[in-house]
């Protein structure tokens, strides 16, 4: 059984300039590179939305990014336009070493559904795979950085744990959004779910 480094998200728009910009986004990015060698496998994910997708507060008549909306699958939050299809804020940091990456998997793009874990669109029960490609290829134990802490990290590292993985997050290779509490609310359902933060 081996290791695997999963990186969330390291991309243009959750960094200094971009869309919904995460401070500091760009700091963790040749720290990221570094700890790449450490790992049997690397797996870099990318928010990867369609022009008007449900989550951005732009196709919802009359809200404002960060506010919320309802959605089928429970509450949203709502955010700037950011990660579409093919645009410069969707492609990966310049800096970023996407070379030793086994699997490239790309989320959100289902128009209705946005998806902030690598394993699970936000319904919690519409699977994007990743589980099977990890534990097909004898992987058991996760190390999670990049952006943000407090949503697609956090999400990500907590159905890693429900899903069987032993898991870390390596805060100091992570920055957050911060959004009304959610970096404290995360921290701590994180620690609750038995989830290394280092
Ligand atoms: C993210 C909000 C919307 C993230 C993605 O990568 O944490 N946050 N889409
Ligand atoms: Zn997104």
């Amino acid at each position: 059984m081996t290791n695997a480094l999963i990186v969330i998200d390291v991309q243009n728009d959750f960094c200094p300039g971009g869309a919904l910009a995460v401070t500091g986004g760009d700091e963790i990015v040749a720290g990221i590179n570094a700890r790449m060698g450490d790992f049997a496998t690397v797996v870099l994910t990318q928010d990867w939305h369609p022009r008007g997708h449900s989550s951005f507060a732009s196709s919802h008549p009359g809200k404002a990014p960060f506010e919320t909306a309802e959605m089928p699958y429970g509450t949203q939050a709502l955010w700037p336009d950011h990660c579409v299809q093919g645009s410069d804020g969707a492609a990966f940091h310049a800096g970023l070493n996407t070379d030793p990456a086994a699997l490239i998997l790309r989320k959100g793009m289902n128009p209705a559904i946005d998806s902030y874990s690598a394993f699970f669109e936000n319904d919690q029960s519409t699977a994007t795979g990743l589980d099977g490609w990890l534990k097909t290829r004898g992987v058991d134990r996760l190390t999670f950085v990049g952006l943000a802490t407090d949503f697609c990290v956090a999400w990500s590292a907590l159905d890693a744990a429900r899903l069987g993985f032993t898991v870390t997050v390596e805060r100091g290779l992570c920055r957050a959004i911060d959004l009304e509490g959610s970096l404290t609310a995360a921290k701590a359902q994180m620690q609750a779910a038995g989830i290394a933060l280092v």
